[in-house]
């Protein structure tokens, strides 16, 4: 390759734009509180390979489900050179090496990592749908992916992550309206 071949592949990397989730509720040995474990994991996504990577705001929030404490959760935005079933294989390798041990559904857990976008594609293959199914509903993961990609278009709903995010805050009757008495 030539210098300047090598300098443009080195600028426009290859890859799929994807989203990942991040939530913990429970402290890490060695790294500590939730926030310090999310920042920790997206350390481990970017040296794992995901390309300029972006983590956005920590929030805390209560948790959805059976779940006792409180979470932290964020979302990364990157590169990935690869299929969607490789990042997910990667993705539990990083949960594993946090001390995530398969244990009970919905249980407390040092580091969960879920593929919320890989691109605006839809994948359903066993063990892998993407967007997340979750997402829409959940706030705690559709905020930070807005914060970071506002234009992402769900390709199922046919809608910008903004709007979804915004359609969130805003609770929807599920009664007609009542006649006037
Ligand atoms: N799987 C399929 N599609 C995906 C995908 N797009 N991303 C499969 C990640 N995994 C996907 O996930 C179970 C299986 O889902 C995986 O083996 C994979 O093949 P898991 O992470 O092992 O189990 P889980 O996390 O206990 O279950 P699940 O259904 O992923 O739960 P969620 O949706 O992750 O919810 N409340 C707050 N406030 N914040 C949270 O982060 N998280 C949960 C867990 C509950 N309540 C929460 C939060
Ligand atoms: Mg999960």
């Amino acid at each position: 390759m030539t210098a300047e071949a090598s300098r443009h592949a080195r600028r426009h990397k290859a890859g799929t734009r994807v989203v990942i989730g991040l939530g913990s509720n429970r402290p890490h040995g060695r790294h500590g509180r939730p926030e310090a474990v999310l920042r920790a994991a997206a350390r481990a996504l970017a040296d794992a390979g995901i390309a300029g990577l972006r983590l956005s705001r920590i929030r805390a929030t209560d948790p959805l489900g059976p779940s006792q404490r409180r979470f932290a959760n964020a979302a990364a935005l990157g590169l990935f050179d690869g299929d969607a079933v490789a990042l997910l294989a990667l993705l539990k390798r990083i949960e594993r090496d946090f001390g995530r041990r398969g244990g009970r559904r919905w249980g407390p857990r040092v580091l969960d990592l879920d593929l919320l976008a890989f691109g605006e594609t839809v994948i359903a293959a066993p063990g892998l749908r993407v967007p997340h199914p979750g997402l829409p509903h959940r706030a705690f993961a559709l905020a930070p992916l807005s914060e970071l990609w506002p234009r992402w278009r769900h390709p199922i709903l046919n809608l910008p992550a903004r709007a979804l995010a915004a359609r969130l805050g805003r609770p929807r009757p599920i009664d007609r309206p009542h006649p006037a008495p």
